[in-house]
């Protein structure tokens, strides 16, 4: 079975995932999208061979056409049409950030809840590259033994225009605080934000910020997001543990040795890096509803838990003091 997908948002990721679904992995179609710009969905349309423009994004969740919806449009409008998608009894992936508020991620876990399945998948990508996964292995092998600290770079060449203040944490840092809950499998349960001195091609930003946060076992994991730190797209992990150290391992495929130096190459941004981790992403994604089995990707719950962090980091930006992160209980959906 091919599975008939719609995909709202047809801007940088919405076009990078369209190309994926359609010349990369298997098993999908493209048949409707939408963007609020309608000129950017006619455009993406016009290079599909099966594709319908819709007037809005209830309209194209509604399309009986379109089996699974794919949610990239700006993080304030995930909230209606993941809500919308569940109404439908659609599997929807959404990109990340899940919704923007705590209250939205628990709008959309409530309703996920009462429909008695999992529906919904976070774009959380980090979980699927081939880095990350080793890690994983490295950290559940216990080969370096207990964690005792957790080190989480992020760090972008340059942001767009519209990135404000908060967006180091809720737009950038959301992925570290996913894939450190990921890794170390538990919850963070403090913060703590410190702005460095700013890097003047920031303009008002405060970039780069370090974030000093807890678990539950009292891991201490310290996030590092530099937003505009021109070099190139560099993500860095490093897990100190009771025995060892596990780290990322540098992510230039060829090493070159030229007058007395060591070079490798570094990304130019998200696209490049995780590029072979969006590709399995979308794979897994479509076998599993296609399979009808179950979703095992990010939940509703991970999108909610990382947005908890988030809100407690802006708040501990804001006021300089150290914030509990807390949680409602897990629904049983999730576990
Ligand atoms: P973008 O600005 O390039 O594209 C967003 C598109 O959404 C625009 O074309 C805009 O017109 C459209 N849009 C806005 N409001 C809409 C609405 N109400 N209905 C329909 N369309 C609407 O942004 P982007 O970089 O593609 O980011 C989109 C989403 O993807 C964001 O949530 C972002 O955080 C996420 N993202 C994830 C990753 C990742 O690594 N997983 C990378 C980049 C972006
Ligand atoms: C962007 O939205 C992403 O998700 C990228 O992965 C991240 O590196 C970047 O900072 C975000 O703005």
């Amino acid at each position: 079975m091919t599975l008939k997908v719609g995909v709202i948002g047809t801007g940088m990721i919405g076009r990078d995932h369209i190309r994926r679904l359609t010349e990369v992995v298997s098993g999908a179609e493209v048949v409707a999208v939408n963007d609020a710009n309608e000129v950017s969905a006619k455009e993406v349309a016009s290079g599909l061979p099966n594709a319908t423009v819709h007037a809005t994004g209830e309209d194209l969740i509604a399309d009986d056409r379109v089996d699974a919806v794919i949610v990239c449009s700006w993080g304030p409008t995930h909230e209606q049409y993941v809500l919308a998608s569940i109404a439908a009894g659609k599997p929807v992936f959404c990109e990340k950030p899940l919704a923007t508020t705590t209250e939205a991620c628990r709008n959309i876990i409530d309703a996920e809840v009462a429909s008695g399945k999992r529906l919904v998948q976070v774009g959380f990508m980090r979980r699927y590259d081939a880095p990350y996964r080793a890690l994983k292995r490295a950290i559940d092998s216990g080969a370096v033994g207990a964690p005792l600290i957790y080190y989480s770079g992020h760090r972008n060449p340059s942001v767009p225009e519209h990135y404000t203040k908060d967006m180091a944490i809720v737009d950038t840092a959301v992925h570290d605080f996913d894939v450190t809950r990921w890794l170390l499998g538990e919850e963070l349960t403090t913060i703590r934000v410190q702005a460095a001195k700013p890097n003047s091609h920031g303009g008002e930003l405060q970039d780069p910020l370090l974030m000093t946060l807890e678990t539950e076992r009292g891991v201490l994991v310290q996030v590092e997001t530099s937003v505009n730190i021109r070099y190139g797209y560099d993500i860095r992990g490093e897990v100190v543990g009771e025995d060892g150290t596990a780290a990322l391992a540098d992510t230039g495929q060829v090493v070159l040795r030229t007058s007395n130096s060591v070079g490798v190459r570094v990304p130019e941004d998200w696209r490049e890096r995780f590029i072979a981790a969006y590709d399995v992403e979308f794979q897994e994604w479509i076998n599993e509803v296609v399979a009808g089995t179950g979703l095992t990707g990010p939940s509703s719950w991970d999108g909610y838990a990382a947005q908890v962090v988030c809100d407690a980091g802006v708040k501990a930006l804001y006021s300089g003091e150290r914030v509990q992160i807390e949680l409602a209980t897990k629904p049983g959906l999730y576990s």
